[in-house]
């Protein structure tokens, strides 16, 4: 497959300033059955050097006919190789014009152009673009587009690009023209056509300077009814960015267009967002609770782009994370503002542990600012993503929220319009913070979670918390630099109450500050161990440690479990409850903790008995984080030198142990929330699905099977939402014990009834690829299923992502028998969709966490894939990293 040997790697290094600049772009698209033609007339300048010769990038186009300012080259006056076109003699500026033909019906990367159902859409980030016509494929060229759409009206009346639309006119042989303008200059990833048949939800947006905003949202007709949730939360994502972020909405027009085939969530083009129908529909029966969460955030997501990727856009693809990263960050604060902000703030921290710890943890680690890559779709990573959040959030932990403010509105002045770096961003926060970032930078460059140790004496009123750092070597990363950790904490009284702190009673002044009036402390861990020294304290505090999950490291504090449990019941900050609860079940299950013994019923009790009595959503919600046995993914990411049978035997006893002896408890909770008010999609809603779904599994697990089914079917037949329902039928997948014929006939009753609605039969899909239940003949035969669709990627993900996520026990099996199942599917996904069959790669990348026998099966079947010689660029990345790095 790779002609010239191995795929390179591209290099930080190596980046430079492009000679030529692209200003202008008119694209024509003339889309017919089976092929489109594209014609790219490009107005380019010499922007610097002396070199006549122009790269462009092009991958599977057929190349018809190249002009140079009105005249046609002839094919020795330029040179095509399988992925560019070499252009020579060049001056300093010039109309180029070049004609190829793609076949979008072919492509099913799902990358460039290409078909998704009865439409046509695109997908150009990061280098989609090339694979429509020949061009400067990179994100550092903003050029000035035009785009002209040419098809039938009658399959494809929608013709969307980006920008506003400037003409539109019928053809004389019967065709449909149309042509938009996009007055942004942009990069060709944020380029966006889509053409098809298409239903429209519209409303419109009043921005805070008065202009009038038309909002579309398109679908196939058959999903427009559930696009309402999607158009409310875009209007809140506008004022709230006006709001928070001082940032307007600068086109007439925003659309959305929601399809169902999309390799990841949703992509934000300029002025024309393109979804996947999973992060844009949702009607209660439809989408649970946590689906309309995801909307709700992506949404957002891509509008918050707008700003942070779109108007200030990237340098080049290392710097991704200066969009992703401040883009999470920010649709985190969204959610968290609209929702509990302490919930969020576990659920993405719970996350964070097991995905993104685990990526860091192992042979894939790479720092937020990567210095290499082989393909970069590779690198819309965990880390990129979701710790390149945690590296903003936490220069908003230092400046604080004034100066965080002051500090995007500089780096949004200063760079409007350009392509930017990290360095950039980090230079705007340090201007307004007036704070030396210069050791805070190695968030950027050093891969690896960096850890905590922790020690507390307490002597004559004086509290010495002495904390160690260190980070584990990471792939070409052997030694560590220590980072610049802010640690929030507080202190807490032996009755649960806050203490109150004075400046003077931080001994070490220098590295600490006040927070919140006194209730909690920033200390800046800057060297590689140092001390925080509290004095003039009554009584010996226990301390809430890393409030709101201040910076994003594992923590080892030794300490005794009254302390954890008198936080899980007391503590003023939300993670901080959640976290020493999870302190308390990991210590329980790592077999060299002797300390903890017992499973904390005890604890989980007291806040069963507390959600029966909280009144508002924000602390039931809160308290339903805490009332489950921490998921296999979570304890496989926090523990060392564990059985995964072993483990998940232990797992299973303590699930069944909580159960029963708090039965009781479950009852009343059950009782209580379980109502038979309507579904409603507010806070109190889900807090209350949340708690009696929680207390419907406790209760199914701690009775006998009858019991059980009369309960799950009742649940069932009860729901008036899926978030219900799937509670139901995800027990009923699992519960061992329960008769086939019950288990088959729920399932049969669901596919039944929404076998229209693809999103709802791929968490049909999911729950039983997910439950241990399910053997690898049971999951063969779901892939043979009518509805099983190898081509699309949710459906993909529902089988095979969750399958290697979610399913340890079939997964893990001894053996090796679930690695070989994944693997044999990715290599054949390969062939068709290469981004998606290196992501499902993810859980065989894993061994180093497995030691032992598991360990070694992955890494042969790593090796099998390995020595293959057809791999895409994309798996021959993820697979030749993960064996060179063991
Ligand atoms: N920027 C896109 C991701 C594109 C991924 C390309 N392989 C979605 C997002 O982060 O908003
Ligand atoms: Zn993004």
């Amino acid at each position: 497959m790779f002609k010239d040997g191995q795929p390179k790697a591209i290099l930080l290094s190596d980046y430079q300033a492009p000679e030529f600049h692209t200003e202008k772009t008119d694209l024509i698209f003339d889309i017919r059955e089976g092929v489109t033609e594209v014609t790219a007339t490009m107005q380019v300048r010499r922007q610097g050097g002396a070199g006549q010769t122009m790269v462009l990038d092009g991958q599977q186009l057929e190349l018809l006919e190249v002009m140079l300012d009105g005249r046609q080259l002839a094919s020795n006056e330029y040179q095509v190789d399988d992925d560019k076109l070499t252009l020579f003699g060049l001056q300093d500026a010039h109309e180029i014009v070049i004609k190829n033909r793609i076949c979008p019906e072919e492509n099913t990367a799902l990358e460039g152009l290409y078909r998704s159902g009865s439409m046509y859409c695109t997908q150009c980030e990061a280098e989609g673009f090339r694979k429509i016509t020949y061009y400067q494929d990179r994100p550092d060229i903003l050029s000035r587009f035009t785009t002209t759409i040419i098809a039938d009206p009658d399959a494809y009346p929608n013709l969307l690009s980006n920008g506003n639309l400037i003409a539109s006119e019928d053809l004389a042989d019967g065709r449909k023209q149309v042509t938009w303008e996009d007055p942004f200059p942009k990069p060709s990833y944020l380029f966006a056509l889509v053409a098809g048949n298409l239903a429209l939800l519209e409303d419109e947006f009043v921005t805070a300077s008065g202009r009038r905003v038309v909002l579309q949202i398109f679908s196939e007709p058959h999903n427009i009814d559930q696009c309402d949730y999607a158009m409310d939360v875009l209007k809140r994502s506008m004022r709230w960015d006006e709001q928070r972020f001082g940032r307007e909405y600068d086109l007439d027009i925003y659309m959305i267009v929601a399809v169902e085939d999309f390799n990841m969530g949703a992509m934000e083009n300029k002025g024309l967002n393109v979804f996947n129908t999973s992060c844009v529909l949702a009607t209660p029966d439809t989408a649970t609770d946590q689906a309309y969460a995801r909307v709700e955030a992506v949404v957002a997501h891509e509008y918050f782009h707008n700003w942070s990727g779109n108007r200030v856009t990237c340098r080049d693809w290392f710097q991704l994370s200066l969009k992703e990263g401040f883009t999470v960050f920010r649709d985190a604060e969204f959610s968290s503002d609209m929702n509990s902000r302490a919930v969020k703030r576990i659920e993405d921290v719970g996350i964070l542990r097991s995905i993104q710890f685990a990526e860091d943890g192992g042979p894939l680690a790479h720092p937020v600012r990567p210095s290499s890559y082989i393909e970069i779709s590779n690198f819309y990573t965990t880390t990129i993503y979701e710790k390149g959040a945690e590296v903003v959030r936490m220069y908003h932990t230092l400046l604080g929220e004034q100066a965080f403010r002051q500090g995007t509105d500089l780096y949004f002045d200063r760079f409007d319009g350009t392509a930017a770096t990290t360095d950039d961003f980090m230079q705007a926060m340090s201007e307004a913070g007036n704070i030396d970032l210069s050791q805070f930078k190695r968030w950027y460059e050093q891969a690896g979670t960096p850890e905590l140790a922790v020690t507390e004496t307490f002597a004559d009123g004086q509290l010495t918390l002495s904390i160690a750092q260190s980070c584990p070597a990471t792939p070409g990363q052997p030694v560590k630099q220590p980072f610049h950790i802010p640690i929030l904490l507080g202190l807490v009284g032996a009755d649960g109450e806050p203490l109150l702190l004075e400046a003077a009673q931080l001994v070490t002044s220098a590295k600490a500050e006040l927070r919140d009036s006194g209730q909690s402390v920033l200390f800046h861990l800057t060297a590689t161990a140092d001390d925080l020294i509290i004095s003039g304290l009554s009584e010996r505090p226990v301390i809430s440690f890393l409030r709101e999950f201040s910076a994003p490291v594992r923590v080892h504090y030794p300490r005794p479990s009254r302390d954890l449990a008198l936080l899980a019941a007391h503590d003023r900050d939300g993670f901080v409850r959640w976290d020493a609860l999870q302190t308390l079940w990991v210590g329980f299950f790592d077999s060299r903790n002797s300390d903890i013994t017992e499973p904390p019923i005890e604890v989980i009790a007291a806040l069963a008995k507390q959600a029966l009595e909280l009144q508002s959503a924000d602390a039931k919600l809160l308290v339903a984080t805490m009332l489950s046995v921490p998921a296999e993914s979570y304890l496989f990411e926090e523990l060392r030198d564990f059985d995964v049978d072993v483990l998940l035997d232990a797992r299973d006893v303590a699930a069944v142990a909580v159960a029963t002896r708090l039965q009781d408890t479950w009852r009343e909770l059950y009782a209580r929330y379980h109502s038979d008010v309507a579904y409603s999609p507010n806070a109190e809603g889900m807090a209350h699905r949340a708690l009696s779904n929680i207390a419907l599994g406790h209760l199914v697990l701690a009775s006998d099977a009858q019991t059980a089914q009369s309960l799950l079917e009742a649940h069932y037949q009860h729901a008036d939402n899926l978030t219900d329902r799937r509670a139901a039928l995800n027990l009923t997948c699992r519960l061992p014990g329960l008769a086939p014929a019950f288990r088959a006939a729920m399932l049969q009753d669901f596919y039944e009834r929404w076998q229209s609605k693809a999103l709802v039969i791929d968490l049909w899909f999911n729950l039983q690829a997910q439950s241990p239940l399910t053997t690898l003949e049971d999951l063969d035969e779901l892939t043979r299923h009518p509805s099983f669709d190898a081509k699309n990627p949710n459906r993909l993900r529902s089988v095979y992502g969750v399958f290697g996520m979610l399913n340890a026990r079939r997964f893990h099996a001894i053996d090796g028998s679930g690695y070989q199942y994944l693997s044999k599917a990715i290599l054949q996904l390969d062939k068709t969709n290469p981004q998606i069959a290196a992501r499902l790669t993810a859980p065989l990348t894993r061994g180093k966490r497995f030691a032992g026998r598991r360990q070694s099966l992955m890494q042969g079947v790593l090796r099998d894939m390995a020595a293959r010689d057809d791999l895409s660029k994309d798996l021959y990345e993820i697979v030749n990293k993960s064996l060179t790095a063991d």
